[in-house]
């Protein structure tokens, strides 16, 4: 169902006359109310009476995630923190998170964002919507919740985790409709089937993953396993959370909401804007928000745009389900996780080389995380007890960096291979 055909169903013609206006207005409030806008455009020779429409986007400088980190953490906002309702952060990066300020007409749009989302996939009143993504400062859980009391469905808010009272709610409550991540919608269908309980004795009927990678071979899995109908859902706590693009239920790229977030796709090297159909970084401008709006923001995710008409209506360009990453960040469990974080605390601990090697896979279905390192010469020789000791210092503060549990593995000394050109640090296994 399309849950609000006025905007996405628009004309081509109609969307872009709205998506200039919207533009328009945008420059001219960041260039009065923010100095880090001000300041980007005055660099650039650029004023706001020179942004005519989307046409002369390309023109205006990009903003990247340090950008927003040093901005923390209210620079970026655009109005007075009296309009500021709600906050949420992105989760595990190095150094300070991206703040995303709410206003009150912030939260209606994400509202409205997940309400086409959710709609969608077939979601409606009648649904019962066992909300499994995270609730807090993580986008997942509220958005996912905002959006389903719009199209009034019921919410169970259990949040993540718990995988024995998952079970037992989505039994007794007959969940229809599951929101998680896709490794824990997996993860989840493993304990249903050792609880005996097949697809058929589930009300499962649609399912939206997101949050991390995942392919179409894992959808067929999660689609068999759950007996639902899997969407890919698509979002950044930058943006404003989960709702920037969704898949209808042709299941055939995801629809960006594209009166509210105009994409564009760079070259990740260059920045010069490529053609639709060509793979490169997915760009975000926020054509409405009002706390922390932003020019032209560089995901760092590869995508590539098509705009060929989709059957279920929507004129709404589709991007392709994500391809990959132009840096190295891992998402582990819907955890964003930086090698670098991993490295400073390696090299904070006495007895170990700064050797190591990030093993991601995904074992029953979770993914698991395992850091090897190299041990000195001295720690070598020791008992075991103090290797294990030291194990278990690396493990305890990997989890209060990183949020998530790791297995930390000491090697022998010079074990790991040495590289002269860029180290290769991660190896991820996942068959994604
Ligand atoms: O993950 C927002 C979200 C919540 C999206 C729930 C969907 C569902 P962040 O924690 O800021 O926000 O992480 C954003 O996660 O730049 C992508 O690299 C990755 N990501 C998000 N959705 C997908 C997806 C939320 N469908 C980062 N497929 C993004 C692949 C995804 N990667």
């Amino acid at each position: 169902m399309i849950w609000n055909p006025d905007y996405e169903s628009l004309p081509p013609d109609g969307l872009k006359r709205l998506q200039d206006e919207r533009l328009g207005t945008l420059v001219d409030m960041l260039y009065r109310r923010v100095a880090f806008f001000r300041t980007k455009m005055d660099a650039s020779g650029i004023k706001p009476g020179d942004i005519r429409g989307i046409g002369d986007l390309a023109r205006l400088p990009f903003t990247t995630k340090d950008e927003l980190r040093s901005g923390y953490p209210f620079e970026l906002l655009a109005v007075d923190l009296r309009e500021i309702v709600e906050i949420h952060t992105s989760s595990g990066t190095t150094g300070k998170p991206v703040v995303d300020a709410y206003t009150a007409g912030d939260l209606d749009t994400w509202a409205e964002a997940m309400a086409r989302t959710l709609s969608a996939g077939g979601a409606t009143r009648h649904d019962i919507v066992q909300n499994a993504y995270g609730y807090g400062l993580f986008t997942g859980g509220l958005g996912v919740h905002y959006g389903a009391r719009r199209i009034g469905a019921t919410v169970l808010p259990i949040s993540g985790g718990n995988t024995k009272r998952q079970v037992e709610l989505l039994r007794d409550f007959g969940t229809t409709v599951l929101t998680c991540t896709p490794s824990y919608a997996l993860y989840l269908a493993e304990a249903l089937r050792e609880e005996g309980m097949k697809p058929r004795d589930m009300g499962l009927r649609a399912g939206f993953f997101g949050a991390e990678p995942w392919s179409d071979t894992m959808r067929s899995e999660i689609q068999a396993s759950l007996g639902l109908a899997a969407y890919d859902i698509y979002g950044l706590t930058e943006i404003i959370g989960p709702g920037v693009a969704f898949e209808c239920e042709r299941q055939d790229g995801l629809h960006v909401n594209e009166d509210l977030f105009y994409p564009e796709i760079v070259d990740p090297e260059t920045g010069r804007v490529l053609p639709d159909g060509q793979k490169g970084e997915l760009v975000i401008t926020t054509l409405t928000k009002q706390g922390t709006p932003i020019l032209r923001y560089r995901t760092r995710d590869i995508t590539y745009l098509d705009r060929t008409p989709c059957p279920c209506g929507r004129t709404t360009v589709r991007m392709h389900r994500l391809l990959g990453r132009t840096d190295d960040m891992l998402i582990v469990r819907g955890v964003n996780v930086f090698p670098s974080q991993i490295e400073e605390v390696i090299l904070a601990i006495e007895g170990v080389e700064p050797h190591y090697q990030i093993i991601v896979d995904r074992r029953n279905q979770l993914d698991s995380l395992e850091v090897q390192v190299e041990m000195t010469e001295g720690l070598f020789s020791d008992e075991i007890r103090d290797l294990e000791r030291t194990e278990k210092l690396i493990e305890s503060r990997l989890y209060g960096t990183l949020n998530i549990h790791s297995r930390v593995k000491l090697v022998e000394p010079k074990t790991i291979a040495r590289s002269e050109g860029k180290a290769k640090r991660i190896l991820d296994k996942r068959q994604i």
